[in-house]
């Protein structure tokens, strides 16, 4: 009885895995775009998901080489139900970080970094 009941309880759980597996947030696009050089600092960072994320327990956060963190505020009413925007201070020219973590509607919590870069036009 013990055995069985264990055999079911394994069962639902893979099923409920294989399902909030296709509910997952993925990061499709960005702006700025992983790896990017800009000329001037981004007014705004800007992440676009595969699906709705829940904004109001998604974080953006920006760091320089040193891992300071200037102040990110994440717009939670702004855009689209799948984009998380956040204004950011003048960057100064540099390499930046952004780590990003999302909450997927799953319940699940995804999270990722990429680097862009600043750089005026004479630096290069
Ligand atoms: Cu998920």
């Amino acid at each position: 009885m013990r055995a069985a009941s264990g055999v079911a309880a394994a069962g639902t759980l893979g099923l409920l895995l294989a399902v909030s597996a296709a509910a997952h947030s993925l990061l499709l696009e960005s702006s700025p775009a992983a790896d990017a050089t800009l000329s001037e600092g981004p007014p705004q960072i800007s992440l676009r998901f595969n699906n709705r994320i829940e904004k109001k327990l998604s974080t953006i956060h920006v760091l320089d080489a040193r891992g300071a963190q200037p102040p990110v505020a994440v717009l939670v009413g702004d855009g689209a139900v799948d984009q998380l925007t956040a204004t950011v201070p003048t960057l100064a020219p540099g390499t930046w970080r952004v780590e990003w973590q999302v909450l997927s509607t799953d319940g699940h919590i995804v999270s990722g970094r990429f680097s862009f870069r600043v750089a005026p036009s004479t630096m290069r």
